[in-house]
């Protein structure tokens, strides 16, 4: 739990540990009545205590919250029926889009009013993460910040300030908590819906952020790449992995896929769509050593009946083990070596291989 210092004296994550694809998160979001702006609601809200029970038979053994599904005052009760359930908490963040402050950006809004509020549920929601969830990370995830319009915020100003609000989130933390006790903090890029043009767009631009921070708090803030967002933004989602885990910021990751280019957050499930890039994500979490909780980020579809709605979630975990298998087939010591004399013909047999088992 918390961080602790590696051999080099530098604080570094230090989340429990399970075998890959023993530990899975989903959204409490992610079982829903669904709708939207061009869909209808095709199913019923469901009670926490059941919709648990759902994720648990789907294979989930962790949860994720924001604020305004569990806000402080219910925490405790929605704890007890998460742990009564046989599942615990995994993750928790405040939800700075939904909420009418937070229409024109939260972090790196010009309006310090509204930075201040971004930061407030933020720590609020650290103190519950900690205190009452005994949750192991904290996400960010940009929502609403960036612009709608070209100019609609200063280019410089608005990447410098959501480091300075970081920078006094992860203090107070620190300073409150200790680093032992403090929560894994993870920026979870998107590059447009809600903005056209959101901050930060993708692992690139969190880790310039996280540089533009005080170094005694760098250390404490990290990744959470999401696949579909890494698709909307044209990346290939395992290199985004790579460049997170290079950095050594790989702190926690949603899973989930999305169609060829999407223009927004579809939220399919993980390997639905294209299962090579499900083997290509499970065979990268491999070789990095990715030995956290893994997180799913996957909607209902909205055709999924009442009895669906933890279908897409089912289905992911079977997707993730299938493309375990398949990694399997890939020889790790081949593989290098057809990279190291540049032989690329045969990696594309050996990878085509591997996915379609035959
Ligand atoms: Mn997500």
């Amino acid at each position: 739990m918390g961080f602790k210092q590696n051999g080099n004296g530098v604080w570094v994550p230090d989340p429990i540990e399970y075998e890959l694809g023993t530990a899975i998160s989903a959204g409490d979001w992610n079982a829903n009545s669904g709708g939207g702006r061009f869909i209808p609601p095709m199913r019923d809200e469901l009670a926490l205590a059941h919709k648990c029970a759902l994720f648990k038979l789907a294979g989930v053994t962790h949860l994720e919250f924001h604020d305004t599904e569990a806000p402080a005052e219910k925490a405790e009760q929605i704890t007890e029926i998460v742990h009564d359930c046989g599942l615990k908490i995994a993750m928790c963040t405040a939800n700075l889009f939904r909420r009418p402050e937070f229409i024109n950006g939260n972090f790196g809004s010009p309006d310090p009013k509204v930075r201040q509020a971004a930061i407030n549920y933020t720590k609020a929601y650290i103190t519950v993460g900690i205190e009452i969830f005994e949750a192991e990370k904290y996400v960010y995830w940009n929502g609403s910040n960036g612009t709608i319009m070209p100019l609609g915020v200063d280019y410089d100003g608005v990447y410098a300030r959501v480091a300075e609000c970081l920078d006094e989130i992860i203090s107070w933390m620190i300073t409150t908590y200790g680093r032992e006790k403090a929560l894994i903090f993870c920026i979870e890029p998107k590059p447009n819906e809600p903005p056209s043009w959101a901050v930060p767009a993708d692992v690139g631009e969190a880790l310039a952020i996280i540089a533009m921070m005080d170094p005694a708090n760098r250390p404490f803030v990290g990744l959470n790449p999401e696949t579909c967002h890494s698709q909307m933004a044209s990346k290939r989602y395992a290199m985004e992995l790579g460049l997170a885990a290079a950095a050594g910021k790989l702190f926690h990751v949603h899973l989930n896929g999305g169609s060829e280019n999407p223009k927004f957050d579809e939220d399919r499930g993980f390997g639905d769509i294209n299962p090579s890039i499900a083997v290509e994500t499970v065979f990268t979490l491999q070789q990095i050593g990715y030995k956290s909780v893994v997180g799913l980020d996957v909607q209902p579809l909205p055709t999924d009946t009442n009895d669906q709605q933890c279908e897409s979630i089912a289905r992911s975990i079977r997707n993730f083990h299938r493309a375990l298998t398949c990694c399997q087939r890939l020889d790790v010591t081949a593989l290098n070596a057809a990279r190291l004399s540049g032989d690329q013909a045969t990696i594309a047999e050996m990878f085509t291989a591997a996915v379609c088992g035959c």
